[in-house]
């Protein structure tokens, strides 16, 4: 099966006034949709064309050559933007509880400081690309990526990621990075993220 774009699980003005309803329809509707129209084309016709996006990702250095870099492109940004809409909610913000809230004290220090590590790895991020937190198989790790590289390159779980492109914040934010970054705790769904973390 080719990939399809997830419906948003939200309306486009849900995250409001953190993430505008334009930047949330253009970036969902257009941007996700061309990742997982340029995905599909690189992968029709091969053994991967049924395969799931991390299996895809994480076989990428098996694929032919002249396919490695459109795929790990396009479907590194349909998994990455798969992930970003599902962590992302109306009732978002706060901090996470339990096992995963107590994760990020113990490899962090606290939850203030992976919200400065977390906010400081988007700031820095040169370019365009992404801000993860992952569990790496062992922990959780934060680090950023270039581009559309995903953690699953890696071998490693995104349980939270956030899209440092300019397309993720402009219209509102123009070249004020910073601020749509202090504005992402407002929308993340601890819930969905704890989730995953505890799927690991
Ligand atoms: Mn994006």
């Amino acid at each position: 099966m080719p990939f399809t774009l997830p419906d948003l699980p939200y309306a486009h003005d849900a995250l409001e006034p953190h993430i505008d309803a334009r930047t949330m329809e253009i970036h969902h509707s257009k941007h996700h949709q061309a990742y997982i129209t340029n995905a599909n084309n690189a992968l029709a016709g091969t053994q991967w064309e049924n395969s799931s996006v991390e299996d895809v990702l994480r076989d990428l250095k098996s694929l032919p050559a002249d396919k490695q870099g459109p795929v790990r492109n396009n479907a590194g940004g349909h998994a990455n933007h798969s992930l970003f809409w599902a962590t992302m909610g109306p009732s978002g913000g706060g901090s996470p509880s339990g096992a995963l809230g107590d994760a990020i004290g113990a490899t962090f220090g606290s939850f203030d400081d992976f919200k400065t590590t977390f906010s400081q790895n988007g700031v820095t991020r040169f370019g365009s690309g992404w801000s993860w937190l992952v569990h790496d198989g062992s922990g959780l790790k934060a680090y950023s990526t270039a581009n559309q590289d995903s953690p699953v390159m890696d071998g490693h779980t995104p349980l939270l990621g956030m899209d440092v492109w300019e397309h993720a914040y402009y219209l509102n934010y123009q070249n004020r990075r910073p601020d749509y970054i202090a504005a992402f705790w407002n929308v993340i769904d601890w819930n969905a993220v704890a989730a995953r973390f505890t799927a690991c």
